[in-house]
């Protein structure tokens, strides 16, 4: 059996978004058309809560990019989004929702930011999603969606880390690129783990 879990497709991540990532918008089509190879969607959600501990405004004179300790863990400041509820959060109109069997919303905590979509950075809880693929008999795990060098990439090597033979659909992620080089390192580092790095048009 296996699941495709799409990663925070959502407007703040795509051109015009306020944490927005070039050519975002471009994984919606890949998702689309590869949804009914699968036995299971999963879409997780960046649901924070407008006072997130993530956001640069919410710390005085802080700007995004810089970085800072959040409750004992380094923590990049963002600019704020995906907030709960606004436009931002919502997922890309274009992206086949009704395909989507559950929905995982993660990020919720003020104090602790959450890239992967199994566990926040702290490690200290979980989103019940590993449990959840496991009680579907889910065996093999196929990651797309935004971004490469961070939701993607955490969520990836979660899912490896619980067990699962996992895939990256390299064509379908689309990176923030602080530096330049991170999507291409964050695949790199994937590929290292034991990640398949594939392109949506090798899915049988
Ligand atoms: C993400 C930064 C902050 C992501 C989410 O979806 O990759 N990146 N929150
Ligand atoms: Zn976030």
């Amino acid at each position: 059996m296996k699941a495709l879990i799409l990663v925070d497709i959502q407007n703040d991540f795509c051109p015009g978004g306020a944490l927005e990532v070039t050519e975002g918008d471009k994984v919606v089509a890949i998702a689309n058309a590869i949804m009914d190879k699968f036995d299971l969607i999963i879409a997780t959600q960046d649901w924070h809560p407008a006072n997130h501990g993530s956001f640069a405004a919410n710390h005085l004179w802080r700007k995004p990019g810089q970085v800072i300790e959040l409750n004992g863990l380094e923590q990049i400041l963002w600019p704020m989004h995906c907030v709960q509820e606004s436009f931002g959060a919502e997922f890309h109109k274009d992206l086949n929702t009704e395909k989507i069997n559950k929905i995982f919303q993660k990020g919720t905590d003020v104090e602790i930011d959450s890239y992967s979509g199994f566990f926040d950075n702290g490690r200290k809880k979980s989103t019940g999603l590993s449990d959840y693929l496991k009680d579907l008999k889910i065996e093999k795990v196929y990651v797309m969606g935004l971004a490469t060098d961070y939701c993607v990439k955490f969520t990836a090597l979660d899912a490896l880390e619980q067990g699962f033979e996992t895939y990256v659909i390299k064509d379908g992620t689309k990176g923030v690129n602080m530096q330049p080089k991170d999507s291409k390192n964050a695949l790199l580092e994937m590929k290292e783990a034991g990640i398949h790095i594939v392109d949506s048009s090798e899915i049988s």
